[in-house]
């Protein structure tokens, strides 16, 4: 295997024997193949649109959630990966006929109008049926998945198209991860999904192999970032209403529990629902901290009670330690331990082999019965503290919250009470160098703000850090999660307006922990709006070769974080830099 998608890949380099994830070398080669089936039926999809031949949703709406399923810590469950392989070319083989029945004017995809793709046959010429599928043995697939898998690619491609590439590719991940999610949420944006869909059709084109034309798309694809998470913004404040500031408990709470984790707001919905009434408290964990900011889930569901542990990679400890029944909505899970196993579940498009599943047809809401079952089995919190002495901590600083306070922040600024604000946040992880980011956020001085998102925050998110001095405003404020990026870049382009500026002439600096490919597709996205002098952490990544690196560095100012100096970081952001 050879993988090199998330920052915590091995040595810095690439996993090639096992995941740090936890990612076999089976799943991986599954994921390649998967890939590479999605972007045959991606070829087709475009090719159709381009011809005015319908293409039903249910094409984009499988692009969308397997290649949200190969995004890190999602899914690791063979099974699966075998099962959207097997639709994807289902999918893939009707689109062609329909496309081959209708006149069309371009000459029809075949293997011989086709640029030469890696070692099996172009994407769009490739077919695998599903008999073939179903008897092939695990070791047939691996061995079809190495002829597809980067190990070949990075070695024989030039070395800035394959960082740019995959950085594109990346990006996808993510964005598709943003569609996903909204159309759980009943939305979609059919712009966006074409552009996914154009997006792996370049890829496979021969326009791919022009540094030009791939820059192009890099930029591109952050523009379709800004358009998927604009959407995932609205599909949750139409839903769930606006965030607004709220204290969540973090310290337990007697009663029979469910720990809810991942990212998914309709899961939450519904298991409220289904809990109501029940004797079951529901807890969230990690990036579902935020949930308890939105009206429709705080003011009908109280028992929606509180927060319990930090940030994903703590989930070993926290997972074992919760005394009840437990749901991961999507990323990040981790291997389950044995100590919990028999109490954790998945949803959606999280899996683990061997893990309980809850599913239903998108659109259709999942029945958790097994899931408050299990609950109602275990002891609960038994004890809390007294009176007085739980602990809690704010979240709900989206938006609409920040620019109804925006008049104080402007007249903060104005009056010199404000200097700076940071924007410290994105993903978590274990590596110690990350203790970078606390370090930084606890270095901001008095006079600044600062802004945070995404399970990066529990670096920080249960420290003290006041107010603002002689304004109302909290210097600690906590946007929501990953997926929440859009209210930041909201509010910095709201008051770059009312200050006459731009975000680069803003007294702003963005300090960015990033792990996975919803971390590429948010710094594309602020790097198609020309935001400069970003920093990101605590590494470069590693498929950006260093060929690819010197580009996007050159072209953006983009700079990596210096985890060893935080105090150094911390001089150059105040002065600009
Ligand atoms: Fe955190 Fe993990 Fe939010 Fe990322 S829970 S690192 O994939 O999505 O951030
Ligand atoms: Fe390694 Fe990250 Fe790929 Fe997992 S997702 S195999 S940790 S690079």
């Amino acid at each position: 295997m050879f993988c090199y998608q998330c920052e915590q890949t091995t040595k810095g380099t690439g996993c090639t024997t096992v995941g740090v994830c936890g990612k076999t070398p089976e799943t991986a080669m599954l994921q390649d193949l998967l890939t590479y089936s999605l972007k045959g039926l991606a070829c087709w999809a475009d090719f159709a649109r381009r011809q005015g031949v319908e293409v039903p949703q249910e094409v984009y709406s499988l692009l969308n959630a397997a290649t949200f399923a190969t995004l890190t810590n999602v899914n690791f469950d063979d099974d699966r990966f075998k099962g959207y392989i097997r639709e994807a070319h289902s999918l893939r083989d009707e689109l062609e006929h329909r496309v081959r029945e209708a006149c069309v004017e371009e000459p029809i995809p075949t293997p011989t109008n086709l640029p030469w793709f890696d070692l099996l046959s172009h994407p769009a010429a490739w077919h695998i049926n599903a008999s073939f599928l179903e008897g092939a043995s695990m070791g047939q697939l691996v061995e079809m998945g190495k002829s597809v898998s980067l190990e070949h690619r990075r070695h024989t491609m030039d070395p800035t198209l394959l960082g740019l590439h995959e950085m594109i590719t990346y990006g996808l991940r993510g964005l598709a991860a943003y569609s996903h999610h909204a159309e759980v949420l009943g939305e979609h944006d059919r712009e966006v999904d074409e552009f996914l869909a154009a997006a792996y059709a370049f890829l496979c084109s021969e326009a791919a192999l022009d540094l030009g034309a791939t820059l192009d798309m890099v930029d591109q694809t952050g523009a379709a970032g800004l358009k998927g998470m604009k959407l995932l913004d609205h599909a949750h404040t139409s839903k769930f209403g606006h965030p607004e500031p709220t204290q969540v408990r973090i310290t337990p709470k007697r009663g029979k529990a469910i720990l809810i984790s991942g990212h998914d707001l309709q899961d939450t919905h519904d298991l409220l629902a289904q809990t109501e009434g029940t004797g079951v408290n529901v807890w969230t964990h990690g990036e579902l901290l935020p949930a308890h900011g939105y009206p429709a889930l705080k003011k009908r569901f109280p028992h929606l009670v509180g927060n319990y542990g930090g940030a994903w990679y703590r989930q070993g400890k926290d997972f074992a330690e919760f005394p009840g029944a437990i749901l991961m909505t999507t990323n990040c899970i981790t291997e389950p331990r044995s100590s919990y196993r028999d109490r954790i579940f998945t949803t959606g498009e999280v899996g683990w082999p061997g893990v309980a599943h809850i599913s239903a047809p998108l659109g259709r809401t999942k029945d958790y019965s097994p899931l408050i079952q299990k609950a109602q089995e275990m002891p609960g919190f038994t004890h809390e503290p007294p009176e007085g002495e739980a602990k809690f901590v704010t979240t709900g600083f989206a938006r609409n919250a920040v620019l109804g306070v925006a008049g104080e922040v402007v007249k903060a600024v104005q009056e010199g009470h404000l200097k700076h604000i940071f924007l410290i946040g994105g993903c978590d992880g274990s590596e110690p160098e990350r203790r970078y980011f606390g370090k930084v956020a606890d270095a901001t001085p008095q006079d600044t703000m600062l802004l945070t998102l995404g399970c990066g925050k529990f670096r920080f998110y249960d420290h003290d850090y006041g107010m603002l001095p002689n304004t109302p405003l909290p210097r600690l404020v906590d946007m929501g999660q990953c997926n929440d990026a859009y209210s930041a870049i909201v509010v910095a382009s709201k008051l770059a307006e009312v200050f006459g500026t731009d975000v680069n002439g803003l007294p702003l600096s963005l300090d960015l922990s990033w792990l996975e490919q919803k971390a590429v597709i948010i710094l594309l996205s602020l790097l198609h709006l020309n935001v400069k002098n970003i920093r990101i952490g605590p590494k470069a990544p590693a498929f950006l070769t260093p060929e690819a690196l010197q580009v996007i560095v050159g072209k953006y100012n983009l700079k990596i974080a210096d985890a060893k100096h935080p105090e150094e970081d911390m001089k150059a952001m105040l002065a600009g830099q």
